[in-house]
């Protein structure tokens, strides 16, 4: 938990360099690199660009921390979905 809690936040620092917005153009990067297994049409560029367009929330253009714990926030939600919807027997 806490090497995942880490890795999310080490995978931001990579992207955005150390500051604190990544560009639409490193968000696509780490989308497609780090989360290809994750979610579909990663490999479409317009269609990582209309997710980062719902995630950016004051439309700097830029992908903050805050917008991109939305984004994990969203992939934790819909993995505990998968879960629970797959292995009902699975207490
Ligand atoms: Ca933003």
């Amino acid at each position: 938990m806490e090497s995942a809690i880490k890795s999310i936040v080490t995978t931001f620092l990579s992207s955005s360099k150390g500051g604190e917005n990544m560009s639409g153009g490193a968000f696509q990067k780490m989308v497609k690199k780090q989360l290809g297994t994750m979610m579909e049409d990663t490999n479409s560029s317009s269609a990582v660009k209309e997710m980062q367009r719902g995630l950016d929330e004051n439309n700097d253009g830029k992908v903050s921390f805050q917008e991109y714990l939305t984004l994990i926030g969203y992939l934790a939600n819909a993995v505990s979905q998968q879960k629970c919807g797959s292995n009902p027997d699975t207490s």
